[in-house]
């Protein structure tokens, strides 16, 4: 049992608890101070540095971390062996961990009747597309009910399909389809939240004496003053005033997302049944939104400007690790997740904001919690935001992955470049340079290569197998996003040019991800809700089908030398070299070892000498030879 943090602990003490250990890497990542800098004054006392920051960062901060390291402990979660004490899942691995997950965005994927909105029936007509990619999963953003407010990520009823989509008969059959072909298929379960349209939050406005009063946060008070300062995601402040309650409702994403309070007992049981009627009708498991926020602290007391600040959202602090987090989870494990024959459907949690740490506490065989974790400390360099527009160095992934792998134990890594709230890839590490067609290729193949041997779960993003980049926005108005419509209006009410208000946008913006996948070489788009303006000739699925030396042809390949190895799989890993552009590892099983080397940079690179003996089986590029690897590029040994 670790003992509680206080002011009187030294920083090490801090920094040894896992929400401690992440809140320092966090301050680096976004502060860019260097790692070693917390270690340096790791025996200074936690009082005595305080004294020392505050006139930095004001009252609170010191005392807010502390805060944060205890928020697990007397919960389940840190009096549970400490990291040593883990030991690796031995035996049968569940099927996730060797599995491979394609993440379909349904609104544009495949629009099968000509309303310019991708559907379910869009799905099941290219489900072949999935089984000759040779993917072994699919994750569907949400298809529930919805007014669309946050494309599907508002939920008006959980158990009725979206109109646009169709109807529940063809979520069934696209079900019954991809089992059929051997695929899982996950769904997307929203429940931080509801749309304001969903009859529970109606039902809590309409009487204030409902049951559903308490499945919200609603606060007495004036039209004039919020209950606390914490600010929204998409803009704003947290909370929307309902003059007919008179009091106000808690949103920590846009105004018609309204956050569920988990502490309340009916709401757990809502969710659980929702789960279990979902996993009835055939589904194999849900990616579960924005789900380490679904734990408030008690009060939900003001955020520290400070945290505020550093990481741009007030109030964090006080739900990205909340005191019933743990419980919450592992009541949702048992009560919704579990089957009647004792076997559980899969868990993967979108958890924004946690560290490494925080993370594994999360998931692991001996936790009882979540399967899998999305962490985000991957996608953006030390100092830098989405909203940034700077060059993306391969090298700070392939550290965290090599770093978060080094940790773990009973748990497992979650492997991602890209996902439906983030700019492509592709553009974040070439920039302008993808233009040219062949530096673009090259690119794709060389981040397939590092999300498909490196050891994890890796979930491809739809269009990524096409070599997708950022679109050629021309302007605001060609934006649907949420997010990103109400940031530009929030920047240019704040004062900013308007022009630089939009690249700013323009550099982050969810839609880079979101515009239809290119099916044919001239396919009209012009119908669709989400334009996509990219039409460089060979990077649709038509064009690459039967082209070898396409992005589609390398995806495929990988997939098919991952299936046939498992110890590219589930296989271990070692680094064994690490320089500036350059990383090579190997992946070893009982009977197999693969050497995985590759150049990062976008200048030819020194081979490093390795001194094994291997057989060269794939490699990204051709015109690599012995001594020498070509800008962005890879290649796949066999250990003899
Ligand atoms: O990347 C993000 C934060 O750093 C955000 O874009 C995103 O809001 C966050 O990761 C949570 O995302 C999820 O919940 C949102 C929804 O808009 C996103 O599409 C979903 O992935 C609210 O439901
Ligand atoms: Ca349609």
């Amino acid at each position: 049992m670790s003992l509680p943090v206080t002011r009187r602990s030294r920083l090490r003490d801090l920094l040894a608890t896992p929400v401690g250990r992440d809140a320092t890497d966090k301050v680096v990542l976004f502060s860019g101070v260097p790692a070693w800098v917390p270690r340096l004054v790791g025996g200074l006392r936690l009082d005595t540095l305080d004294r020392l920051v505050r006139p930095i960062v004001g009252e609170g901060l010191v005392d807010a971390l502390i805060g944060l390291a205890n928020a697990g402990l007397g919960s389940a979660a840190q009096d549970e062996p400490s990291a040593g004490e883990r030991e690796p899942v031995t035996g049968p691995q569940p099927w996730w961990r060797s599995a491979v997950f394609a993440q379909v965005y349904p609104r544009s994927f495949a629009d099968s009747n000509g309303d310019g909105i991708g559907d379910l029936r869009g799905i099941i007509d290219h489900l072949d597309h999935f089984t000759d990619l040779g993917v072994d999963a699919l994750w569907l953003s949400p298809v529930f009910d919805s007014p669309n407010r946050d494309m599907g990520y508002d939920v008006r009823d959980y158990r009725a399909v979206m109109a646009e989509m169709g109807t529940l008969d063809d979520l069934d059959e696209l079900i019954a389809g991809c089992h059929r072909r051997g695929l899982r298929i996950v769904l997307d379960l929203v429940v931080n939240h509801t749309s304001t349209e969903h009859r529970w939050y109606q039902k809590a406005l309409a009487d204030p004496d409902s049951a559903e009063r308490g499945y919200y946060f609603f606060r007495d008070g004036n039209a004039s003053q919020p209950p606390n300062n914490w600010n929204s995601f998409f803009s704003g402040p947290a909370w929307r005033w309902e003059p007919s309650a008179n009091a106000w409702a808690l949103h920590l994403f846009d105004q018609n997302q309204v956050d569920l309070n988990w502490d309340n007992p009916a709401v757990r049981r809502e969710v659980a049944d929702i789960v279990g009627w979902w996993l009835d009708r055939g589904v194999d498991g849900f990616r579960l939104d924005v789900i380490n926020y679904i734990s408030k602290q008690p009060g939900l007391p003001d955020g520290h400007p400070f945290v505020g600040r550093l990481f741009g959202f007030t109030g964090i602090e006080h739900y990205f690790h909340g005191p019933m987090l743990h419980e919450h989870l592992a009541a949702l494990r048992r009560d919704g997740f579990t089957r009647p024959d004792g076997t559980t459907a899969v868990m993967i949690g979108e958890t924004p904001g946690i560290g490494i740490e925080t993370g594994r506490l999360l998931s692991g065989a001996g936790r009882g919690e979540l399967d899998l974790v999305f962490n985000f400390d991957a996608l953006e360099t030390p100092g830098h935001t989405r909203w940034d527009d700077y060059r993306y160095n391969l090298g700070h992934l392939v550290d965290f992955w090599l770093d978060y792998n080094a940790r773990v134990t009973d748990d497992w890594v979650a492997l991602f470049l890209e996902n439906h709230d983030n700019p492509r890839m592709v553009s974040k590490v070439a920039g302008q340079r993808a233009a040219d067609p062949a530096v673009r290729v090259r690119v794709a193949r060389l981040l397939a290569t590092l999300l498909l041997t490196m050891r994890g779960t890796p979930f491809l993003f739809q269009g990524q197998e096409l070599g997708a980049v950022n679109e050629p926005f021309r302007g605001i108005d060609d934006l649907r996003d949420v997010e990103s419509l109400n940031r530009y209006a929030e920047l240019v009410a704040g004062g900013m040019p308007a022009a630089k208000a939009w690249r700013q946008v323009l550099a982050g913006s969810r839609d880079h991800a979101r515009t239809p996948i290119r099916w044919t070489e001239h396919q009209d788009d012009s119908s669709r809700w989400l334009r996509g303006h990219d039409r460089t000739p060979g990077f649709s699925v038509e064009a690459q089908r039967d082209d070898p030396r396409s992005v589609l042809a390398w995806y495929r390949a990988l997939l098919a030398l991952r299936r046939a190895h498992l110890a590219l799989a589930t296989g271990d890993i070692e680094c064994v070299h690490r320089s500036r552009d350059l990383v090579a590892w190997l992946r070893s099983s009982p009977d197999e070892t693969w050497l995985v080397e590759a150049n990062l940079g976008g200048r030819v690179r020194r081979r490093p000498r390795l001194g094994v003996a291997a057989v060269e089986v794939l490699a990204t590029t051709t015109g690599g030879d012995a001594a020498r690897l070509a800008p962005w590029s890879a290649v796949i040994s066999r250990l003899r």
